[in-house]
């Protein structure tokens, strides 16, 4: 089978979860569970990705029943009910026409608020939580009917202009996070020149200190 040459597609995906606190009255139904949760993987416009990939397999707890759990078509997501966090593996199958291997990915599934998201001192404990990460699965040089599927459904390629809540990422994300490094290193030289001035005038003492010192010896 041919390869088209010197092309790359890129699909953007999101993968991770969202879990919410389960009422009092559903705790008690539901044993030991505590919060209600999805994880999933989807195209980061939130659009169907089943064109190139053909099955995930979400890899749960071995708490659960059944921790092995395949979903066949879309929309590539698991709901359960639980009471703890813990490592998924997510492994992505393409579809045969690809001829590529799949890739595992790994979520920690976040049930409850972090300190770091500024969630953690809300006093709306009901409050759902989510965790989000961006992928970017890139296809160099598809055999050609991989091409085909690819060129067809170009939409997932597109990374949004503008942020919402329920999908962080976005071009205007992007931009934020390159100013933020850019800033960040803008410090870093800062920080930089201020120690080397401070070395070269402490360098610069102790030339003189031991001059004087030297004087001294010799007087
Ligand atoms: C913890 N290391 O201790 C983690 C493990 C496992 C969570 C968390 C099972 C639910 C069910 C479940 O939520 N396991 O069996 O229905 O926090």
């Amino acid at each position: 089978m041919a390869r088209v040459k010197n092309t790359r597609f890129t699909k953007r995906i999101v993968y991770g979860n969202i879990a919410s606190p389960l009422s009092q009255k559903k705790c008690a139904k539901t044993k030991d569970s505590t919060h209600k949760w999805t994880v999933f993987v989807r195209g980061v416009n939130g659009e169907d990705i089943s064109h190139f990939i053909k099955k995930v397999e979400f890899g749960l707890h071995e708490t659960f029943s059944t921790p092995k759990r395949v979903v066949e078509g879309p929309p590539f997501e698991i709901s359960e009910t639980g009471w703890g966090e813990f490592e998924l593996s997510i492994i992505l199958y393409f579809v045969p026409e690809s001829g590529e291997k799949p890739i595992t990915l790994y979520h920690d599934l976040r049930l409850h608020p972090h300190a770091d998201d500024g969630l953690m001192f809300s006093s709306n404990v009901s409050k759902t939580v989510s965790s989000f990460q961006y992928e970017e699965l890139i296809f160099i040089d598809p055999f050609k009917e991989m091409y085909q599927i690819l060129a067809d459904n170009d939409r997932t390629s597109i990374l949004p202009a503008r942020s919402t809540a329920s999908q962080p990422f976005s071009v205007q994300a992007e931009q934020e996070e390159i100013k933020a490094i850019e800033e960040a290193y803008r410090q870093v030289q800062e920080y930089l020149t201020n120690y080397k001035q401070r070395m070269d005038n402490a360098t610069k003492e102790m030339e003189q200190i031991k001059a004087e010192l030297e004087s001294l010896m010799h007087t």
